[in-house]
């Protein structure tokens, strides 16, 4: 039935590339879709996609004067952000996708997930949307395919990525792409029309990555990186398998460009896990007179090394999808700023008068109001009214600060690497790596420690490694190896890198160092360390700032809570030797010995 509508419309459906029209084929006869589209990424097409999703309540209206452009939607209550426990590494061997993946054997999963999918489009039209991570011909670009039946899904690629005609044209007839199949799990019964989000219960939703043959199976979910998978399964957990085997790097981390009052700029990349303020440093408002940042990217960077031997980055994406509770005026000016029009919100409050709230927006909260599950709320009713992993799809070029070289084909010059965490204890404020082996250990080591906030253990650090932990889609002593390899290539031309930690508490648990704007001095120093200014000491943990070298003018910071801040706590570091000797010993053989090196070199030099 399906493929009778998709011959009938072959003039519309089929594209001049025979590998990609045989895949829709195969995957219409196997899903059994009402009708096949090929998106041609026009802004018709959004709107039609929104008119759909709106006459079928399932996209609600927001005040056009207001949110010019904007829509919002409420998912599924069971849909609400990534599956990690559901998402898959299945290479053939279980060791490739090592200790920190969830691994099924290929064929096991492949006919698991042929089973869901057997006709799971039924009474809905499958969607073809062809998109490029990254500036649509750039050499560090790749072109993807995701076949979807959520026109949501469409609307999101269109904002997150460069989608369309154009990237089909780019493909032509021979071109090679990264095949994306996405469900959300639901069919319809001949006459049946969906009553909300369609989506899958849990334990039929599946992320699979099937990384030797550079393919995507998502099944079962609507939401975020399970469904929009140029990000998180694409442009991390494929290309992190593609940059080993092609000698580059697919990382999580911003992009920003900093420029010194002299008008000298640096580019730097930076890797938190989640919750840490990645988007707010991508777009951070610097408090130093003079310094200007502008944001490249915020969660995803590609990096190749270039002619010049220097290691260039673009963000392979298009647009932002931004965790909405918490961003504020004071937090984020430019991400509100962003998504004032033409975005998508998932999961916030709808207010009495057709906007949006979201918890500390640092805005009133409205009189009335409809929560992130439909229900009516106001402030004081017991619950919260957005979804904490509520989000907004913004476009980047809508970014006040966005940085005008931000499309460049050809990246920009990374100078200095970022790796960061959430650390109350130990860890100062900014540490920079004695050497690249150095370094790789501090991104290898990379952790959040636990707070009150997590059930159970406070204080305890987890570990994960370069802030990739869900997302590196190979084994990761593996991955530390092609940091390590990245490092020989690059030689006297790699970045410097350096552990930053915003995140430091007094005995009282007060946060010690500011934060969001005044982050703008220790880039400051990182700037002057890049230009090899004599501002640092030599410790057996790294170089740390020497005393006066972060410009703290106009903060009321004590000198002793300063020292405490770039200080060593060698007690406290002992400990996180053994706990990083703990998480190495997970990776057993595939374990760089370099780094092993590096941790025992560091306990030498600790006493
Ligand atoms: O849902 S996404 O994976 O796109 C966002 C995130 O979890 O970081
Ligand atoms: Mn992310």
């Amino acid at each position: 039935m399906a493929h009778t509508a998709h011959t009938a419309n072959s003039t519309l459906n089929s594209t001049l590339n025979s590998t990609l029209n045989a895949w829709i084929d195969e995957v219409a006869r196997l899903t059994t879709p009402a009708a096949i589209v090929v998106c041609d990424g026009s802004q018709d097409e959004y709107e039609r996609m929104q008119q759909l999703l709106l006459a079928a309540g399932i996209a609600i209206p927001l005040d056009q004067v207001k949110r010019p452009g904007c829509v919002l939607f409420r998912s599924d209550p069971s849909d609400v952000a990534r599956v990690e426990d559901r998402t898959y590494i299945a290479a053939r061997n279980k060791a490739d996708a090592g200790p920190t993946n969830n691994w099924v054997d290929p064929a096991e999963l492949k006919k698991t997930m042929t089973g869901l999918y057997t006709g799971c489009m039924a009474g809905r039209t499958m969607y073809v949307i062809p998109f490029s991570m990254g500036p649509l011909g750039s050499p560090i670009s790749k072109i993807g395919i995701e076949l979807t039946d959520s026109p949501y899904v469409v609307m999101n690629m269109r904002i997150m990525t460069r989608m369309g005609k154009a990237v089909l044209d780019r493909l032509g007839a021979d071109g090679a792409f990264v095949p994306c199949l996405h469900s959300v799990g639901k069919p319809l019964a001949a006459g049946e029309t969906d009553t909300g989000w369609p989506c899958a219960p849990i334990e039929k939703k599946y992320i699979a990555h099937f990384p030797e043959e550079r393919t995507i199976w998502s099944y079962g979910s609507g939401y975020g990186g399970n469904a929009l998978l140029g990000k998180k399964c694409f442009a991390l957990r494929i290309a992190s398998v593609q940059a080993r085997d092609e000698g580059w790097l697919a990382e999580h981390m911003l992009i920003l460009a900093l420029t010194s009052p002299q008008g000298r700029t640096y580019h730097v990349a930076a890797a938190f896990p989640s919750a840490c303020g990645k988007t707010n440093l991508a777009m951070m408002q610097p408090s130093l007179p003079g310094w200007t940042v502008r944001t490249l990217g915020d969660d995803i960077a590609w990096m190749r090394i270039g002619a010049d031997g220097r290691l260039y980055a673009v963000n392979p994406e298009a647009g932002f999808f931004g965790v909405a509770p918490g961003t504020s005026a004071k937090s984020n000016p430019h991400a509100l700023e962003t998504c004032k029009r033409n975005t998508i919100f998932t999961n916030c409050v709808l207010t009495g008068d057709g906007d949006v709230w979201w918890e500390d927006m640092g805005v009133p909260p409205p009189a009335t109001g409809i929560d992130w599950e439909g229900r009516p709320w106001t402030l004081g009713c017991g619950r919260k009214g957005a979804h904490p992993n509520g989000r907004f799809t913004a476009p980047a070029n809508q970014c006040p600060v966005i940085d005008p070289r931000w499309e460049d084909p050809q990246g920009v010059p990374i100078d200095a690497f970022l790796f960061g965490g959430r650390r109350p204890s130990t860890i100062p404020l900014v540490n920079e790596a004695l050497s690249w082996e150095h370094g790789v250990f501090i991104g290898s080591s990379t952790g959040s420690e636990t707070t009150a906030a997590n059930i159970g253990a406070v204080g305890v650090i987890r570990r994960d490694p370069f802030a990739m932990l869900p997302f590196c889609g190979y084994n990761m002593g593996d991955y530390f190896t092609h940091w390590l390899k990245m490092g020989q290539k690059l030689g006297t031309k790699a970045p410097k890198v350096f552990f930053v930690n915003w995140f430091r508490k007094d005995a009282d648990g007060k946060f010690m160092w500011p934060g969001y704007g005044d982050n703008s001095r220790v880039l400051a120093y990182i700037a002057a360390r890049c230009e090899g200014q004599d501002v640092a000491v030599r410790t057996p943990i790294g170089w740390l700032p020497k005393p006066g070298a972060i410009d703290v003018s106009g903060l009321h910071l004590s000198p002793d809570s300063m020292a405490t801040l770039t200080g060593i706590d060698t007690a406290g570091w002992k400990a996180e030797v053994d706990g990083v000797a703990d998480f190495y010993r997970k990776f057993g053989d595939r374990m760089p010995p370099a780094l092993l090196t590096e941790l025992a070199a560091l306990k030498q030099r600790l006493g």
